[in-house]
């Protein structure tokens, strides 16, 4: 406990949570997305907005793990080049024992035992657009297609392990963890930083303190020195760039678990639902849309299967727009938090439009439906996609 003696800082929390070191990223030369320092060629990313998004068909040359230079970014606001000797992790509130903030170094972030695990990060909208393009539906958020999604080795410290040190009471019900970039204003309203409520119950499971991807230090638009992984969880559980983490013995919200973040629509209660937390399962082909397949030639066409509720159990694909459907061939071992990259083969004769459909099912029993059920905000479809493609 001595290295984490508590501290209180003069100027209170506000000031020990500020990041007076933070830069803002520069405009790397070839960007295209504000505020992404990493270069985002556009064989790989598609930029929408302050974010960007991974293509899902240049998966297609990749294994089990998403590289750092193609992993999609979601940023609220634009990445902040941190300096890991400055920085600190402040643990705060009414839930720690000595209720006095904890201040943890990187180093002694880096002292605690360490863990390592694959695992998806997932943003809750990804295919958002999907409900537009293919259930003819209006949603609010950023156009995401299937590739807000990728899959790293993570290594860290167990959330776990960072509260024990820091001295977590038996009574605390939440923690909310906050990132150290710019406070979010979305129609002249500002939000505050980026932070959402995580039950204790989640926090003392299998969330990572994470301060390397695929074995390198993470890079700056992923959370440099230090972000959260909640495997299986919706991606903005995964807060980046973590500053301080607020421990309560009553339950805590924030726009995030209140505005955004949880279903609103006709099939759902009025007041919205419950704050998301898992997401759900998918399933798409490493093809652009709209690509031409020669006719008359046998084709070996990809696509990765993944679901944050159970291992997948099959695949089935069609490529007559669903008339029929026959088993994907697996290629990966079926896990819990990762995907599995599928095959199969197809030798089109007639030219024209067609349509490839993907279906995963997971070994909870879980089937992507036709159609994902509307929420105003686009959160978590799971549909079959449907993939035009033309055959020439
Ligand atoms: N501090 C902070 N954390 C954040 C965000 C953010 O804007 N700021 N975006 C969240 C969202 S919505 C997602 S989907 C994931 C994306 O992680 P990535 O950019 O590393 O892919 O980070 C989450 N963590
Ligand atoms: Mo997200």
């Amino acid at each position: 406990m001595k290295l984490l003696a508590a501290a209180p800082v003069a100027g209170g929390l506000a000031a020990a949570a500020a990041p007076a070191h933070a830069t803002r990223a520069p405009l790397a030369a070839g960007a295209t997305a504000p505020g992404i320092v990493k270069p985002l060629p556009p064989e790989l990313f598609t930029v929408r907005g302050t974010n960007a998004e991974s293509r899902f068909d240049a998966f297609g040359d990749t294994g089990l793990l998403t590289p750092a230079d193609r992993f999609f970014v979601r940023n609220h606001t634009s990445t902040p080049v941190l300096d890991a000797a400055g920085w600190r992790l402040t643990l705060w509130g009414d839930g720690l024992h000595g209720r006095a903030p904890v201040h943890l170094t990187y180093g002694q972030l880096r002292d605690l035992p360490s863990v390592t695990r694959t695992a998806l990060v997932e943003c809750a909208g990804n295919g958002r657009s999907l409900y537009t393009t293919q259930q003819g539906e209006a949603v609010t958020g950023t156009a995401w297609t299937l590739g807000a999604v990728g899959a790293a080795r993570w290594r860290g410290a167990r959330l776990r392990d960072v509260l024990r040190r820091a001295g977590i009471a038996s009574d605390a019900v939440a923690v909310q963890p906050r990132g150290l970039d710019d406070e979010y204003v979305t129609g002249g309203v500002d939000l505050g930083r980026v932070r959402r409520p995580l039950p204790v119950a989640k926090a003392l499971d299998d969330v990572i303190v994470a301060y390397e991807m695929n074995g390198e230090p993470l890079p700056y638009d992923h959370g440099y020195p230090a972000r959260l992984v909640v495997p299986s969880w919706v991606g903005i559980a995964s807060i980046k760039w973590l500053g301080d983490i607020e421990v309560s013995t009553a339950p805590l919200s924030s726009p995030w678990s209140t505005d955004y973040y949880r279903l609103f629509g006709a099939a759902h209660p009025p007041g919205g639902s419950a704050p998301i937390s898992r997401q759900t399962l998918k399933s798409g082909w490493e093809l652009p849309f709209g690509a031409t397949l020669e006719a008359g030639r046998t084709h070996r066409l990809t696509g990765r299967a993944w679901s944050a509720h159970a291992p997948v159990r099959k695949v089935e694909v069609s490529t007559d727009g669903g008339a029929h459907w026959r088993p994907a061939r697996l290629h990966d071992a079926p896990r819990r938090d990762g995907w599995v990259r599928w095959s199969t083969v197809w030798r089109p004769h007639r030219t024209g439009p067609a349509t490839l459909l993907s279906r995963t099912t997971d070994e909870a029993g879980d089937v992507q439906p036709e159609r994902a059920v509307h929420n105003t905000q686009g959160y978590l479809f799971d549909a079959v996609v449907r993939h035009p493609v033309t055959v020439a």
